[in-house]
């Protein structure tokens, strides 16, 4: 079946993956990706990876005119290089953007599932904690942790989405128009709450789709106690200007 890569009437679609080392992976996931969505385009934003991930972008862009890069100085966190990417394909005009990490954890063959729902939602997010949902390989401190995580967040921050940390994501350009992008400043996967946290209260809709998501087989994962440090406290933070909010 050939894939849809267009939404219902949401217009052009931009893949966006972050790059930190993945030089092992990158390869693989643009043309799978290529293959399950070939009429989007991919944007690799990569960080200036010590292990060359920039310049096998550039090769991988040179043959393919779907494939673009946008290179970065420094390593800034996870971010930081959605929030440039997200700005790059808005200055173009996409009318879709995804994110998916680089890591092979996502999917692609999943990609016209999240681009159908999008049909009738604003942000689609890609779920492990929906019936349907799974992940491959993950050793269980991490199942926890995330399902761990997923609860606070629902709790502290009354969402009603249960994978709000997941990073397998489609936004409609107007849902990233919509949600003050400029003053997010969360770096690693808190940015996801947030993004999630300022999509339902901007009162847009969120669906889940049930992904498979399977731990990384090469490379090495950037998650450190900083990052689940700091989703711990911005969503405490979070709870609290909500509790503010809704007593005033
Ligand atoms: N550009 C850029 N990409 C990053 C940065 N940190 C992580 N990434 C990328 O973001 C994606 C997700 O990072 P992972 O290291 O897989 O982290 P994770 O998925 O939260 O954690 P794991 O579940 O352990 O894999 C990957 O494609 C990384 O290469 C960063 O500082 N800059
Ligand atoms: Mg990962």
């Amino acid at each position: 079946m050939q894939a849809r890569t267009r939404a219902d009437s949401t217009g052009a679609v931009v893949v966006v993956i972050p790059t930190y080392n993945e030089s092992d992976n990158l390869e693989d996931i643009v043309s799978r990706t290529r293959s399950a969505v070939p009429d989007a385009d991919i944007l690799v934003v990569d960080d200036n990876s010590p292990d060359g991930t920039g310049d096998l972008a550039e090769k991988l862009a040179l043959t393919d005119e779907h494939v673009r890069v946008l290179h970065r100085t420094q390593k800034a966190g996870l971010g930081a290089a959605y929030l440039a990417g997200f700005d790059w394909a808005l200055d173009r005009g996409y009318g879709v953007v995804v994110e998916m990490d680089a890591d092979g954890s996502h999917d692609p063959a999943e990609l016209p599932s999240l681009l159908a729902a999008l049909g009738s939602a604003d942000l689609v997010v890609g779920s492990r904690w929906v019936r349907g949902g799974t992940v491959r390989n993950w050793p269980r401190s991490r199942e926890m942790l995330s399902r761990g995580g997923n609860a606070y967040a629902r709790i502290m921050l009354g969402l009603s989405v249960h994978d709000a940390t997941g990073g397998y994501r489609a936004y409609r350009a107007a849902t990233l128009r919509r949600i003050g992008l400029s003053e997010v400043r969360s770096q690693g996967y808190c940015f996801q709450i947030e993004l999630t946290l300022r999509t339902v209260r901007s009162g847009l809709t969120v669906a889940e789709v049930p992904i498979t998501f399977t731990e990384r087989v090469k490379g090495t994962s950037k998650m450190n106690r900083a990052i689940v440090a700091e989703a711990l406290w911005r969503v405490t933070l979070w709870s609290v200007t909500r509790r503010g909010s809704s007593q005033s």
